[in-house]
């Protein structure tokens, strides 16, 4: 193999299981599984599964997952079959549970949620077990869905899940979002606790850009009593965004809410949605800005669950997460930016073949983030963790 060895000091687990991998949520819906395959395959032509314990994800079993969602819903998830989108005598139910478009039923539509919630429920217990201080999910990060809702293109809360398995053992764990989309489904399962500290970046616009929420005042319950005030933290962000900016903001926050809040564990939610040229997403981050955060969250020392969530050009999704694999590892100085000839769909990689090419520039959008606009975000969420701590 290509040199590269297990990390000195620290364990890293992965978690995944092929099956997920091979559903379909329809032609033209953007949501594709299939990058995982990608992702997978670049992982394994740099050789960097020598530096991890490999685990085959099992299905999360109907009772764990009602640890956040309700019976009712689960048992429509359970037995919902595709034929049923057109049929009138579940259209109320449908409607009930918000499936529809953008959260259509498809084939196996109960397994792949299964799947992807059991792997990051096995990630967060090997980091309460003390058998990894990093634990991966690319299939996870599904942050959207409600206790008794689908939306966006999220079934099942994975993120919820693996969460409230860290608080059985850390009175305190930190939330951090990265997709482009505002993490409302987290946010919300613990909206009134003061036990997780939701951080989501995101952009923002209430009317034009999903799912609205996610303002820069919305810090929690509005009454003091309640333990959730000032324990969920929004960075709303507006088109263009690039590297230097993002991680300077990033740093910025991330530290300030860490020596604030001192959480026992985080929650990583690395949704490659926020580079440039996604098919939905409106930033203009590269593969190495958007990794330059997970590697900044890797120097925090604490047990670190990482989990995916959105990304809609799977090239480049695969990009970002077989870097970020790389660096969780302590083996990103190990990689060749080109990317391998023995890669299994490398013609997906051209006409570069880089890992690294340069999406800031492929697809310009102007950046409408002024510095005056990023530094009153700072010293707004710095006034917010002073209202946290009392
Ligand atoms: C089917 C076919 C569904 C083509 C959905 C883009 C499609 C979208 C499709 C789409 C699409 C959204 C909304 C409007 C709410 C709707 C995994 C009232 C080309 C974590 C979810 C975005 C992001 C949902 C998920 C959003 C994640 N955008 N083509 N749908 N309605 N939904 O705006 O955060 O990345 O776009
Ligand atoms: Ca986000
Ligand atoms: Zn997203």
């Amino acid at each position: 193999h290509n040199g590269i060895t297990r990390p000195q000091g620290y364990t890293v687990s992965w978690h995944a299981n092929p099956a997920v991998e091979a559903h379909h949520f329809g032609q033209s819906h953007p949501m594709k599984p299939w990058r995982l395959v990608l992702t997978k395959e670049l992982v394994l032509a740099y050789g960097m599964h020598h530096a991890m314990d490999l685990y085959l994800s099992r299905a999360a079993t109907f009772e764990e997952m009602a640890d956040f969602h309700t019976e009712d819903y689960l048992d429509f998830l359970r037995q919902v079959i595709p034929a049923d989108m057109e049929a009138a005598e579940q259209s109320e139910r449908m409607a009930k549970y918000n499936f529809g478009d953008d959260c259509p039923i498809f084939d196996g539509l109960y397994n792949y949620c299964s799947l992807y919630s059991g792997g990051t429920v096995d990630a967060a217990r090997k980091l309460v077990n003390n058998q990894a201080d990093i634990a991966i999910n690319w299939s996870g990060g599904l942050h959207h869905a409600k206790k008794t809702e689908a939306s966006g293109f999220c079934y099942v809360n994975d993120v919820v899940l693996g969460i409230l398995q860290l608080l059985r053992f850390h009175p305190r764990v930190m939330y951090i979002d990265i997709d482009v989309h505002h993490g409302d489904g987290v946010e919300q399962a613990f909206w009134s606790t003061d036990r997780v500290l939701t951080v989501s970046f995101h952009k923002f616009d209430r009317d034009n850009f999903f799912p609205g929420t996610g303002s820069l005042d919305s810090t929690g319950p509005s009454h003091p009593s309640n333990p959730g005030a000032h324990h969920a933290l929004n960075v709303p962000l507006n088109d263009g965004i690039e590297d230097g900016d993002y991680l300077q903001l990033f740093k910025d926050i991330i530290g300030s809410c860490v020596e604030t809040y001192q959480p026992g564990a985080i929650v990583l939610q690395c949704g490659a949605d926020s580079l440039g040229c996604d098919r939905l997403g409106c930033f203009s981050l590269n593969v190495t800005g958007h990794g330059s955060c997970v590697a900044y969250v890797k120097t925090l020392g604490l047990p670190l669950l990482v989990v995916g969530g959105g990304g809609y050009t799977p090239r480049n999704v695969s990009r970002a997460w077989a870097h970020e694999t790389s660096i969780l590892i302590d083996a990103a100085d190990k990689i060749d930016p080109n990317i391998p000839e023995t890669v299994t769909f490398r013609n997906h990689f051209g006409p570069d073949y880089s890992l690294f090419p340069p999406l800031s520039e492929m697809r310009k959008i102007e950046n409408k983030n002024s510095k005056q606009y990023l530094a009153t975000l700072v010293s707004t969420i710095r006034e917010q963790l002073r209202y946290m701590q009392g």
